[in-house]
């Protein structure tokens, strides 16, 4: 089944969205598998915003994500990498649609609390540059009949 990586930057852990964030996608139908609390380092950073690095905010990008603990995840579900990425929002909140995570929390396109992998091809580079194989948990829901036609 598809799977995407996702990010609680370290604006949304500071407002304390961590469990918000979560139960959303808890809720949605989606299943987490890997998950963990950590202090980013600049080469995993500058390895992850690479497609940014000729950018002019590539530095202050960097510098925000390795600036407090973030919380990495990836999550499961059939279409997951392109329904998160409409349940996280515009990449400005401020164009964000209400509803959208994004949207209901944010003001500032260098503060957006969240990161989702834009494609499926990118959600499978991200998470193996995040994660081992070995901490990602292969589980079946137990709701799953009821999610699922
Ligand atoms: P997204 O996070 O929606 O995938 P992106 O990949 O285009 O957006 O950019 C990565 C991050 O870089 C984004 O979440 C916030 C920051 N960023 C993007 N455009 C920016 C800009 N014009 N000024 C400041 N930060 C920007
Ligand atoms: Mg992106």
């Amino acid at each position: 089944m598809e799977r995407t990586f996702l990010a609680i930057k370290p604006d949304g852990v500071q407002r304390q969205l961590v469990g918000e964030i979560i139960r959303r996608f808890e809720t949605k139908g989606f299943t987490l598998v890997g998950l963990k609390f950590m202090k980013v380092s600049r080469e995993l950073a500058e390895s992850h915003y690479g497609v940014h690095r000729e950018r002019p905010f590539f530095a202050g990008l960097v510098d925000f994500i390795t600036s407090g603990p973030v919380v990495a995840m990836v999550w499961e579900g059939d279409g997951v990498v392109a329904a998160a990425r409409k349940m996280i929002g515009a990449t400005n909140p401020l164009a964000s649609e209400p509803g959208t995570i994004r949207g209901d929390f944010g003001v500032n396109i260098g503060r957006n609390i969240i990161h989702g992998s834009d494609a499926v091809e990118t959600a499978q580079q991200e998470v193996s540059l995040w994660f081992k194989d070995e901490e990602l948990v292969s589980w079946e829901p137990q709701i799953k009949s009821w999610l699922y036609e």
